[in-house]
């Protein structure tokens, strides 16, 4: 068997319990892969993460090697080949007697923790290490800890994958077909609100969403805000923030990063900019990607994007300079 290093954050958390299972099932790394995890967690709850190892080994996979439980980021990324940063502070925590409600306190909180695990990444984990952040702000967890890693050969991604994924669920649902006719989904820019699915070059059975829909209205009224929103609703719904649907995508997201990509399809992940089609250099954005044959993660170019989609797009672009200006001293 072929043998992976993953470490992943916020291992206690609720989308790790989904993740784990299906991190050591074969279903990720393939069935000749053996998983070493390694659990990283803040000292308050590693504890608990003795009983998440022990249901692990309860489920008897045959990938699963080693398990690890750790408070220390060191130990946990050296030798990683991929690394799921799914911990981060939320907001509405109290942090030494201030509750944390302003993004820009959640960018600085986050940002602090991302520094330390950036700096452990560059220097410790394999040399074309791919690392997935999850935690949010993720588009700038991401800026912030790729700036810190210093280590040009290795990937970072953010992780729009789940609005991906519920941008084509919603196109579906609405052309009434199913899920598997939706391609070619792009989440332009940040994991926030201010997200743009593009409808115009998605497709449903190879043709554009908007015209097979037909309905401009519903695309550029309701079809938006139910995508942005879609968090919201989740939580309005379940009580908790979406977990099992986020785990999904970051499995999806793996999967999409170590495969060939189908010929005339792209995925959806954030990844920072080489200048395409305008947006500052470095920004950690949310673009169309295709993985080549030889494993290279390319962004798709030439789409078209007009006025509507452009406008979106400066809403979104606007927003992550805005947060990157928040933790500028950390990303300069
Ligand atoms: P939980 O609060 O259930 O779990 C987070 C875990 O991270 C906790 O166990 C906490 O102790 C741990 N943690 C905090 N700081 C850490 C550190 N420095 N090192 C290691 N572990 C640390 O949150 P959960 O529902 O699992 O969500 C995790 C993150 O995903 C949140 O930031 C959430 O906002 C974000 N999400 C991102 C999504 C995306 O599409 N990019 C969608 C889902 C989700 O909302």
């Amino acid at each position: 068997m072929k043998e992976i290093n993953v470490a992943l954050t916020g291992g206690a958390g609720q989308i790790a319990y989904s993740l784990l299972p299906r991190l050591i099932s074969g279903e990720t790394f393939g069935t000749d892969t053996k998983v070493n995890l390694r659990l990283i967690e803040i000292p308050q709850v590693v504890d608990k993460l003795k009983g998440t190892i022990m249901e692990l080994i309860d489920c008897g996979f045959k990938q699963t090697g080693s398990l690890l439980a750790t408070t220390d980021i060191k130990e946990g990324v050296q030798d990683a080949h991929w690394i799921l940063l799914v911990g981060s502070i939320p907001r509405g925590i109290v942090v030494d007697g201030k509750k944390i409600e302003e993004r820009s306190d959640l960018l600085r909180i986050n940002g602090g923790i991302f520094t330390g695990q950036g700096e452990a990444i560059g220097e410790l984990a394999q040399e074309d290490a791919k690392i997935l952040v999850v935690g949010n702000p993720a588009n700038t967890n991401a800026l912030i800890g790729r700036t810190k890693s210093n280590n040009p050969t290795q990937s970072w991604f953010a992780m729009t994958a789940l609005d991906a994924n519920r941008a084509k669920a919603q196109l579906a649902e609405k052309a009434g077909v199913d899920i598997a006719s939706v391609t070619n989904m792009t989440i332009w820019g940040n994991h926030s609100p201010t997200m743009y699915p593009d409808p115009y070059n998605a497709k449903i059975d190879g043709v554009s969403a908007v015209e097979a829909i037909n309905d401009l209205d519903w695309i550029e009224n309701e079809y938006l805000p139910l995508v942005q929103q879609r968090g919201k609703a989740v939580i309005d719904a379940r009580g908790a923030s979406s977990a099992a649907s986020a785990a999904n995508a970051a499995i999806d997201t793996v999967k999409a990063v170590d495969s060939q990509t189908t010929e005339g399809d792209w995925f959806s992940a954030a990844v920072p900019s080489d200048g395409s089609y305008g947006i500052p250099e470095g920004l950690i954005f949310g673009f169309p990607l295709r993985t080549s044959a030889q494993g290279s993660v390319e962004i798709v170019q030439g789409i078209e994007l007009n006025d509507f989609a452009k406008s979106k797009i400066k809403v979104t672009t606007e927003e992550l300079l805005s947060e990157k200006e928040a933790v500028k001293d950390l990303v300069d």
